[in-house]
């Protein structure tokens, strides 16, 4: 009897801390600023938002001390879509056995109480069973269905005997009309060993559908050949693609010197295609991901027409530290009828917070956001001309008292 109550008190406690948990405002992060985006001080999704039945064995008959059965080791990289006014995020939710599977969240806000729905996605397989599936881009396309890439990894057929962790990675394919039901299609066809980060473009091209790929030859670390591709297919449900073109190339000592790869599927906007892509550089701490933005021409859209230098977002105080450590990785954002944009972004693989801007904001930074120029010298000419600019303004309006002491030595 005794322990039949501490078993029901316990389980009360437990449900009512999550569901003040899920139920908790979010607030904009007043310790960041820059103008460009705003972080909020909660993340919108993580393994505690995971329900405690798809977690705990809730009969005490078969689990009298309550304990978690199946747990969840982190809930982040996530697909998202607006429909009819509500955000649902498709979440890369790992076990805690290491292996990923899809679930959907939804909340009337871009930005608080998402919630997962009862049942995570039941992904059909193909005849080659997956071994881990994980970071989904969907896709509301032309054609009418929303569609789901996603990379799929299986052990690479070809590592050495003993080699346990070697993986072949190629570009699962999904498509629905409810994000319930799922019909798998064949992974993507194409001339790459490794496949990752695969986006589908909304619209038709010249009639045929359009893929932002990864091509690489490697293993799913760099491996040679790399940046973000473009490949044209003419059927979804059959997908093959046979030239792929680096339209985003890495770059040498650059914020996407190792790998780079598309994040969520781009954004229309009245200037051109707008992108958040993820990319990867080295240091003697292992790998550092960060997000970036770039342009591409609305008509051609394998076109690049606008690359502001450097890191859009890059981790964060609490966001440096996770799984992997150094990590910001998006796969999903949504652009709402008011123009404001959200950028839905995992930190160090492990848990999903979100970006607040607008697409005003977003061309604004584009446009005006200098390229890389690639060297020392070349950056410190470029950061002169802006302190050029930005002193002869304080000069022409220094009674403005802000201004003034904002000048330093200068006047
Ligand atoms: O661990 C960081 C990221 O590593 C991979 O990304 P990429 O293919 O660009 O190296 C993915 O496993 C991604 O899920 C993960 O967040």
């Amino acid at each position: 009897m005794a322990k039949a109550n501490a078993f029901s008190t316990k389980l009360k406690s437990l449900a009512a801390a999550h569901e003040k948990f899920i139920a908790r405002k979010n607030a904009i992060d007043r310790t960041w600023y820059n103008g460009v985006f705003d972080r909020y001080v909660n993340p919108v999704l993580t393994n505690e938002h995971v329900p405690l039945f798809w977690r705990f064995d809730l009969n005490p008959r078969t689990n009298p001390h309550l304990m978690e059965r199946l747990g969840v080791n982190c809930v982040f990289n996530a697909g998202a879509i607006e429909i009819d006014r509500t955000i649902y995020i498709m979440a890369r939710v790992e076990g805690a056995d290491r292996k990923s599977f899809f679930a959907v969240a939804q909340s009337k806000s871009p930005t608080e109480k998402f919630r997962f729905r009862d049942y995570p996605v039941v992904m059909p397989e193909t005849d080659n069973p997956d071994t881990n599936v994980y970071d989904m881009r969907l896709t509301r396309h032309q054609d009418g269905w929303i569609y789901g890439l996603f990379c799929t990894e299986r052990k690479d057929p070809a590592a050495r005997p003993g080699d346990e962790s070697a993986a072949a990675a190629s570009c699962g394919i999904a498509r629905t009309k409810d994000l319930k039901k799922w019909d798998r299609l064949p992974d993507l066809a194409c001339g790459s060993a490794q496949q990752r980060n695969v986006v589908l473009h909304p619209e038709f091209i010249g009639g045929k559908y359009a893929l932002y790929t990864r091509p690489q030859d490697g293993f799913v670390e760099a491996g040679r050949g790399g940046g973000i591709g473009w490949a044209l297919c003419d059927d979804m449900t059959r997908a093959v693609t046979r030239d792929e073109r680096i339209i985003d190339p890495k770059v040498y000592h650059t914020i996407k010197e190792v790998k780079n790869g598309a994040g969520a599927p781009p954004i229309r906007t009245p200037q051109g295609w707008l992108h958040v892509a993820h990319g990867v550089r080295n240091t003697a701490a292992g790998l550092r991901y960060v997000l970036y933005a770039f342009l591409c021409d609305l008509k051609r859209p394998e076109k690049v027409i606008r690359r502001p230098g450097g890191f859009l977002i890059a981790p964060y105080e609490r966001e440096r530290v996770g799984d992997v450590s150094n990590v910001c990785f998006s796969n999903g954002a949504v652009a709402l009828a008011d123009g404001s944009l959200y950028i839905y972004y995992a930190s160090s693989d492990t848990r999903l917070h979100v970006a607040a801007t607008s697409v005003e904001k977003m061309l604004d930074y584009v446009n005006n956001t200098p390229e890389d120029p690639l060297r020392s010298f070349a950056c410190v000419r470029q950061r002169m001309k802006l302190i050029d600019a930005n002193l002869d303004y304080i000069r022409k309006n220094s009674r403005d008292p802000v201004l003034k002491k904002l000048a330093g030595q200068a006047i």
